[in-house]
């Protein structure tokens, strides 16, 4: 399935179970207008339509990139962005949509990650970065701050000393430093790029789903609550998963020596 919406290019790998969106607006190296954050929505949500009707998990992983080979995205559209009255609060919700989707979502960062686009890398489960791509929050240059969230997760990632350079000086970092400071998850040397994100991808898709899924819960949830809470939803989400046939099944194939299948039920 390949489907083109205005800016976002919807592709779905079938034998995978895995979905990817392109951010296609090169010309602005992907910059986000209003019409691109719709369009990512309309995109995960298309995705999604993939579990309908669905006999298990189909839909495994997604990945969000940026079209050009230049950005994966080079923040909010300024001129967009500086007419909108209310600073964006729709601004919000593809940020909101990436962290609440079920599957994990993974930013194939290739090139400038600026801004929004850093913020939109950030929602997203992982961050796979071309050793080229540089990554900052130019909004200081602006006279705003980065308004989704990106202080809060840099702090909480890298500490408020990180948080703080990146926010206060605007400068952009290398994806080495964002590897230091853990901001990203892997950096690639460029001409293996596409390869070793495929091998990810094909990897974490080959995942039991609702593992995945529920780790992807339970992380978040630790992030945003106290150790005590956090321990017994992870017990809930483990007696859930002891009930499904992919713990059987990955229980089987243990013993019997050979690849799970799992199937998401
Ligand atoms: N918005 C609109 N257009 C952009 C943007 C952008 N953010 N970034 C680049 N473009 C356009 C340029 O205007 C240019 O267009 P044209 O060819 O028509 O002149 C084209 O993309 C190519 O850009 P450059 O010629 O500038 O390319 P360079 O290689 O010289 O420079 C840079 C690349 C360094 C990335 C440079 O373009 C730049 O600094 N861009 C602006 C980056 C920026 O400031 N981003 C932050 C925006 S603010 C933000 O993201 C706040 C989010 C808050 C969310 C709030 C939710 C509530």
């Amino acid at each position: 399935m390949v489907e083109s919406l205005e800016t976002v290019l919807v592709e779905y790998d079938e034998d995978r179970g895995v979905g990817t969106l392109t951010m296609n607006r090169p010309d602005a190296l992907n910059a986000l207008s209003a019409q691109l954050r719709d369009d990512i929505v309309a995109g995960l949500e298309r995705l999604e339509e993939r579990n309908d009707g669905a006999d298990g998990v189909e839909l495994r992983a997604v990945v969000l990139e940026g079209a050009g080979g230049k950005a994966f995205c080079a923040g909010a559209d300024i001129g967009g962005f500086c007419g909108e009255s209310s600073g964006g609060s729709s601004a919000r919700s593809h940020y909101d949509f990436i962290r609440d989707f079920p599957a994990p979502v993974v930013a194939k960062v290739d090139g400038y990650c600026l801004g929004g686009g850093f913020e939109t890398a950030l929602a997203c489960d992982f961050r796979l970065a071309s050793e080229s791509s540089t990554f900052g929050f130019p909004e200081v240059t602006l006279g705003i701050l980065p308004g989704a969230g990106g202080v809060q997760d840099v702090t909480k990632i890298a500490g408020p000393a990180v948080a703080k350079e990146l926010a206060m000086t605007g400068e952009h970092i290398s994806a080495a430093r964002a590897d230091e400071e853990g901001l990203v998850n892997r950096v690639y040397a460029d001409d293996e790029f596409d390869a070793e994100v495929d091998d990810f991808v094909t990897d974490l898709a080959g995942q039991a789903p609702l593992a995945v899924q529920a780790i992807k819960r339970s992380a978040d949830m630790a992030v945003n609550s106290g150790l005590e809470e956090g321990i017994a939803y992870d017990r809930s989400l483990f007696q859930e998963l002891l009930r499904t046939e992919d713990h059987a099944e990955g229980a089987a194939a243990f013993s019997e020596d050979r690849e799970p299948e799992f199937e998401g039920k």
